[in-house]
């Protein structure tokens, strides 16, 4: 039985694609978004291979100290990640900047080559640990404007609604060129990436993520983590942009059952409750080289902004102007798809350590503090909807 059983699933896999029960588009997160010319489908396709397929090894410039040997070892599916596949960064609970860089700071490789020494946190530093975020849909968050993500902050509370949500200011590294109409205040820029939204860009997160994640210097990080000394690139330019373009055209996820009357209730209930407030449904994209990212509405739910979520979410870690209980709001998109990347269970908030939606939720606190109350008491039928809608997403 189990032998006939094998070979079914052998054969069914060996059909993925014409099997009427293949996953539908709604179903998937790692394709490109529609409407890529020949040329950009080849880009794209080229990035995943960097991305996903490209395993590094000592003799490909892997380490010496690294925490993972592939983009798509962490990313798995391009959907939220999973606890294994975490990562530690260290450093100092207050904004005076990293303090730990002469002692492996900012983040920690746990693992190296034979004959090298894996990092340890040193004593005196604090440390977080992060699971990855979702990539998709990034070209989009990419490409709002600075001005919008500005609009979308109130830094002192004017509003006096409870919720100050503020841009992570940061110094952009020389080889960024920032974008259109890019907002400078004092000579720092608005971060958007991470979960801390330190990163400016997605070349920024790239080429940090071959550095400090695998131990692969680039001409953009040419620095050695383990001798401090520049080397030569150990992966090229045209890979690194290879895997931005990809990282920058993978699709938004698709909402599932939107026409469904409780998911309908069900955003109207996350409106109600104040979700909306930094969860913004809508975002609106500005130009773009890439032709299928202009000027288009997207529906991520985040204003890619901070919020201070309270003491129970404080990591004692700081990034940027970010202070170590803020984080940036993480878009809702593909929230329901989730557990199809992280082994069929959840992990959310940015150390996984909710492992269903409402948990999430009940750590809300802060700034989030009277939308998690206003949730609290809302009826088992408004719950169930609110629940409905974002499994939807
Ligand atoms: C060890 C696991 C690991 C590896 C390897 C890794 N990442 Fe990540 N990635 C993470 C984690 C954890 C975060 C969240 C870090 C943060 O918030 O600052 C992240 C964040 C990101 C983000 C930001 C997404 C967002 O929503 O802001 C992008 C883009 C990204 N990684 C791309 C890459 C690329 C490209 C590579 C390969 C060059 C890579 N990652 C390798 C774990 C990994
Ligand atoms: C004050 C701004 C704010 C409000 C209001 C808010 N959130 Fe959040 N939400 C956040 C931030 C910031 C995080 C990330 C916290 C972390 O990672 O530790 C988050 C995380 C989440 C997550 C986990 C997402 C993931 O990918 O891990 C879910 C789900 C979520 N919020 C849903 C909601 C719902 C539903 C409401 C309304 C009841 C709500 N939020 C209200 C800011 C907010
Ligand atoms: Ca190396
Ligand atoms: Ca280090
Ligand atoms: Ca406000």
């Amino acid at each position: 039985m189990r032998l006939v059983l094998l070979l079914v699933s052998l054969v069914l896999v060996g059909c993925h694609k014409l099997m009427p029960d293949a996953p539908a588009e709604d179903q998937l997160l790692d394709g490109p978004v529609d409407g890529l010319s020949t040329d950009e489908q080849a880009r794209f396709l080229a990035g995943d291979v960097a991305f996903n397929d490209e395993v590094f090894t000592s003799a490909t410039g892997l380490g010496p100290l690294f925490v993972s040997t592939s983009c798509g070892s962490c990313h798995a599916g391009d959907g939220r990640g999973h606890p294994f596949t975490s990562l530690t960064r260290f450093g100092q609970n207050d904004g005076t900047g990293n303090q730990y860089l002469d002692q492996g700071g900012p983040q920690l490789q746990h693992r190296a080559l034979p004959g090298f020494a894996p990092e340890e946190v040193p004593a005196g530093a604090t440390s977080t640990r992060l699971l990855p975020p979702p990539n998709t849909g990034l070209g989009f968050l990419d490409a709002v404007p600075d001005a919008m993500i500005l609009a979308l902050a109130d830094p002192d509370d004017l509003d006096g609604d409870g919720i100050s949500g503020t841009p992570n200011w940061i110094t952009t590294p020389a080889y960024i060129t920032h974008r259109p109409a890019p907002v400078e205040q004092g000579g720092k820029h608005i971060g958007r990436f991470g979960r801390k939204g330190a990163a400016y860009d997605l070349l920024q997160q790239t080429a940090n993520a071959y550095n400090q994640d695998i131990g692969i210097t680039s001409n953009y990080e040419p620095v050695d983590t383990y001798t401090g000394a520049i080397l030569d690139p150990e992966v090229s330019n045209s890979t690194v942009d290879q895997v931005v373009f990809y990282l920058l055209t993978l699709k938004a996820p698709i909402q599932r059952d939107k026409d469904d009357p409780q998911v309908i209730a069900g955003e109207q209930v996350f409106t109600a409750v104040g979700c909306a407030k930094c969860h913004t449904p809508e975002l609106v994209t500005g130009p773009s080289p890439i032709a299928p990212l202009a000027n288009k509405t997207v529906r991520p739910y985040s204003d890619l902004l901070l919020h201070d979520m309270g003491s129970g979410l404080d990591d004692g870690y700081t990034e940027g102007s970010a202070l170590t209980s803020e984080w940036r709001t993480p878009p809702l998109w593909g929230l329901g798809l989730s557990s199809d990347s992280q082994g069929g269970s959840y992990f959310l908030l940015h150390d996984g350590r909710a492992t269903t939606i409402e948990q999430a939720i009940e750590a809300h606190d802060g700034e989030g503090q009277a939308s998690r109350i206003a949730y609290q008491q809302l009826s088992t039928t408004d719950r169930e909807a609110l629940l409905r809608f974002l499994e939807s997403l």
